[in-house]
């Protein structure tokens, strides 16, 4: 569908965004529109059954699920949807986020979830993961990855410094 929205960020909770936003501020520096929803596998699962459902009939082309503790969003988002799902597994308090970690890394061999780090570099790098995706069949973006990319290495010093301030 072009000129579509291609990339839908869902999060189980409002307390998700603090590590969600990191995704949504890299697709934004990469000029990529994004639409970003509270979409809870317990606590909504209807919104969670239509989100998925009609994710691809919306036209989104890439999903970034991100959630805490019995992560199932992701997982349960990659039954409902061909569309490719990446997880992000957010941070918890009780377990440091290896409870999500492992919720939605360990999916049964035929539904796949592509499963990022905790945290913020995870969010970044779905990100970056689906930017790729994307640029696949769109070299403007393709561009503006590279760009991005060659901006980030040419951003590391050659030595470390004591004082940044
Ligand atoms: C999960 O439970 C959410 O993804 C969140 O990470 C976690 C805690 O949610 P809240 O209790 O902060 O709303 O469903």
């Amino acid at each position: 569908m072009a000129g579509a929205t291609p990339v839908a960020i869902i999060m189980g909770s409002q307390s998700d965004w603090a590590t969600m936003r990191h995704a949504a501020e890299t697709l934004d520096a990469l000029g990529i529109a994004h639409d970003d929803r509270i979409v809870s596998a317990h606590r909504t699962p209807d919104r969670l059954v239509a989100f998925a459902k009609g994710a691809k009939a919306e036209g989104f082309q890439v999903v970034i699920a991100g959630a805490g503790g019995a992560a199932h969003l992701p997982g349960m988002t990659a039954a409902m949807t061909s569309l490719p799902v990446l997880g992000v597994p957010v941070e918890s308090k009780a377990l440091s986020g290896q409870d999500s970690l492992l919720s939605i890394v360990q999916m049964p061999a035929g539904i796949p979830v592509g499963t990022l780090a905790i945290g913020r570099a995870g969010a970044v790098n779905a990100a970056l993961l689906a930017a790729a995706i994307l640029a696949l069949t769109d070299s403007a973006l393709a561009e503006r990855l590279e760009a991005w990319r060659a901006a980030q290495t040419a951003s590391v010093a050659e030595r470390p410094q004591n004082d940044l301030s």
